[in-house]
């Protein structure tokens, strides 16, 4: 009971017998087959292609246990509805993804480490360029069976070398093996590959050369890969090279790759996640819009912007990103991170399906174009580290099939498939992300975080030799007389960029929403929240509430003992324990702290 098999513990039934109606024997209907063939517990399932169902992956589920029929568009929706099956998910009806792109963004370096990984090594890369095809195969097998229909297989830090030919030709086989899976890979690249691939002197996008190279590499790409879905680029952020090295706009790099994989029906993703290179001074948070509102309507049509949900980083609660709102003729991602980075890596339960609803409840799925997650999974035997963090890769997947699923439904589903649906595990989780903005930076406090592996607390964080916007005491601006980050029109402004009415909100101390407080006004000490309190008072209360939530948590593991396998109870039970010291680490420092700060004291 090592958690290998994630949430596909299906017991053999070989009791099912499985026929093809319409349906070549390719093999993503074997896949498909074959897995109800072992586990399907009734008599008979035929599947049919159905050409007036919409190709997109949609599947019917009809007929009785024993008398099975799955309809689909195509294969993929045989596959998915194999799987929906199998989960014991019968709902009446087409059955059809929301998002049409549902990717997963792998930040694996080519050294097997994992940027922000916390499950042990790359399950694609490592020096030796071995496959492990059994891994992958299992990987494609889960992503299938939540739906997931993309993946960026590399770290958007990229290297050059990914565009090499001896990697080219491992994408490929990796490719190879997702394909009957329904999963598309992209690869994510560096922007000055012609320099450093290339051998060129420049990776300016308006020039012919390097345009030409692209084009070539393009071709070369395709020729192994026929359906590769595309580039991701981290472009002019964090030291990344981009366009703006050469005085040339994001649009002018973007359309420039767009050209090279056009003819291949191929998609440029970009991402909006910059700051400090041409707006330097202002405002982190406002820095996305400002960059790319220019560019707005100017994008080539096979270009997509991916932005993070939060205008920030990822935080354990962010108000969203306005660039949501501001961008009206550019397709747009969310880009969500599954990988607990800023919410306890892979020691803390933490269960993220309450965030990203949350931030659904803002932006709506019908004006993206897609949602990608940042991977959290490695070659650990459980895959993501914590085994409540297979949950939320489950999550990511189901959520991007359809957004409007309940974080409970898919805590229970999720929990029937692994654990067992016991009421007090589904409180547990959906309690879990509120209690760790509780104990780490309640009432919209945010990047309090110690440098750079965002693990524990470090609010007097502060180096002068790092960029501002990477020191906690930017974002905090506790001192004597209050605390909080004023971004209101008399601050630095960012309310102005959300649209109406969260404008008009938002930028009132009185109107704005607690839980974002600290993120857009600084607040005299003496200021009292709507219980009454005052907002160290405040601060002291939702510290102890996310601290004694965690204690609640370790006493319901306590009451599960007899009812889950020894060795998942321990290793969880002995994370929960970490949890609980982390918790009360982060409120003992940030307390002592912010009371330091109020009181005048260094
Ligand atoms: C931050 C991570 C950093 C990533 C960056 C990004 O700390 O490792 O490279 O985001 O998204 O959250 O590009």
């Amino acid at each position: 009971e090592d958690g290998s098999k994630l949430w596909l513990r299906f017991g053999i039934k070989n009791r099912a017998k499985v026929i093809c109606d319409g349906c070549t024997s390719s093999p993503t209907v074997t896949i498909a087959r074959h897995e109800l063939e072992q586990y399907y517990d009734g008599k008979a399932v035929k599947l049919t292609i159905d050409k007036s169902i919409p190709s997109d992956g949609g599947f019917e589920i009809s007929g009785t246990r024993d008398n099975r029929l799955i309809s689909a568009g195509n294969e993929t929706g045989l596959l998915y509805g194999t799987y929906a099956l199998l989960r014991g998910d019968t709902i009446k009806g087409l059955n059809r993804p929301v998002f049409k792109l549902r990717i997963l963004n792998h930040w694996d370096n080519l050294d097997s480490s994992i940027e922000r990984g916390y499950a042990g090594t790359s399950i694609f890369w490592n020096k030796a360029m071995s496959i492990d095809t059994a891994r992958i195969r299992e990987y494609a097998r889960a992503n299938a069976s939540i739906g997931i229909n993309g993946t960026v297989l590399n770290n958007v830090n990229a290297s050059p070398k990914m565009l090499s030919r001896p990697y080219l030709l491992k994408v490929r086989q990796i490719a190879d093996i997702l394909r009957p899976y329904g999963i598309r890979v992209y690869l994510s690249v560096n922007f000055a590959s012609p320099m450093g691939l290339g051998g060129l002197p420049t990776a300016d996008p308006l020039n012919s050369k390097v345009q030409k190279w692209w084009k070539k590499k393009a071709k070369e790409i395709y020729a192994e890969i026929p359906d590769f879905g595309g580039f991701l680029v981290k472009a002019n952020s964090e030291g990344q090279p981009g366009p703006g090295d050469y005085k040339r706009s994001h649009s002018d790099g973007a359309n420039m790759l767009a050209d090279a994989v056009a003819p291949f029906n191929g998609t440029i993703i970009w991402r909006s996640f910059v700051y400090g290179a041409n707006h330097k001074g202002e405002d982190r948070v406002k820095q996305a819009v400002s960059e790319f509102e220019p560019c707005d309507g100017k994008f080539r049509s096979n270009v997509i912007l991916q932005s993070k949900n939060g205008p920030l980083d990822f935080q354990p609660r962010e108000p969203y990103a306005p660039i949501f709102d501001r961008m009206r003729h550019t397709p747009q991602i969310a880009e969500l991170q599954i990988t607990q980075e800023y919410l306890g890596q892979s020691n803390h339960l933490v269960y993220l399906a309450p965030m990203w609803k949350e931030f659904f409840s803002f932006v709506s799925p019908k004006n993206l174009a897609g949602i990608a997650g940042v991977s959290n999974i490695g070659n650990d035997a459980n895959w993501c580290g914590h085994h409540f963090a297979q949950a939320n890769w489950y999550a990511f997947g189901r959520l991007a099939w359809n957004p409007a699923l309940s974080s409970r439904k898919i805590a229970e589903e999720w929990l029937m498939q692994t654990f067992v649906a016991d009421e007090s595990l589904i409180s547990m989780m959906l309690r879990s992300r509120e209690a760790c903005v509780d104990y780490m930076m309640p009432l919209g406090l945010h990047h309090i975080f110690k440098f750079d592996h965002h693990y524990g607390p470090e609010p007097d964080g502060f180096k002068a030799s790092y960029p501002i916007e990477w020191c906690p005491v930017y974002y905090h601006r506790a001192d004597n007389k209050g605390i909080g980050f004023d971004r209101s029109t008399k601050g630095s402004g960012a309310t102005a960029q959300y649209r109406e009415p969260y404008r008009t909100q938002y930028d009132s101390i009185t109107t704005c929403p607690e839980e974002y407080l600290l993120w857009f006004h600084h607040v005299p000490w003496t200021y009292r929240t709507l219980s009454g309190r005052n907002i160290i008072e405040e601060m002291q209360y939702r510290y102890d509430r996310g601290v004694k939530e965690v204690e609640d948590f370790t006493a319901i593991w306590q009451a599960m003992r007899d009812d889950i396998d020894q060795q998942r109870w321990n290793e969880v039970n002995n994370r929960l324990h970490i949890q609980l010291k982390d918790a009360n680490e982060w409120r003992s420092t940030c307390m002592d702290y912010f009371n330091k700060k109020k009181s005048g004291l260094k």
